[in-house]
């Protein structure tokens, strides 16, 4: 079971993610100053610019992408995360192995610096949303409950966007 998810995932991951994951530099960590700018928010950790990839119908896994920045002066952990519409959310990481060969990862957890911002992006760390529920489809939105080792629980709803919408910048 954990290994067709896993396939089903690399072949989402090569059919959907690979024209934006190739030609991508590794760039997770960058200063708060740039990946959060314009945060008028005095909380202690931001959950900024998420998205969720729009499954296809019948589509039972996808991926979600935000940024976290970490307003205070002590590093942070995101250590889980869930959500209703899925039967599982886990942490990943994409490496690029070559040109046109992607694979990914589970990660445990994710460290954010003090006073920094990290992306999870497609080609880097984003979270697998694996067996959906079948109404995802066809919703606007859909609500992440992550969990930091130090601002506690943060919910976050992202919206969902078709790859038309991603390609259109
Ligand atoms: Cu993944």
């Amino acid at each position: 079971m954990r290994n067709n998810i896993i396939k089903q995932c690399t072949s989402v991951l090569f059919a959907g993610f690979c024209l934006t994951a190739c030609g991508q530099t590794h760039q997770h960590k960058q200063q708060a100053d740039t990946l959060c700018n314009g945060i008028q928010n005095n909380q202690s950790l931001v959950i900024h610019q998420g998205w969720v990839r729009a499954p296809q119908k019948g589509q039972k896994i996808t991926a979600a992408y935000f940024t976290i920045c970490n307003q205070t002066g002590d590093q942070d952990r995101l250590l889980s995360i869930t959500t209703a519409k899925a039967a599982a959310a886990e942490l990943h990481e994409t490496k690029t192995l070559e040109e046109d060969r992607v694979s990914m990862q589970r990660v445990d957890d994710l460290t954010i610096p003090p006073k920094a911002g990290i992306a999870l992006k497609p080609g880097g760390y984003h979270i697998m949303l694996i067996d959906l529920e079948s109404d995802v489809a066809s919703s606007d939105t859909l609500t992440l409950n992550l969990t930091f080792e130090n601002a506690g629980p943060i919910s976050t709803k992202l919206p969902l966007k078709k790859s038309s919408e991603e390609h259109a910048h």
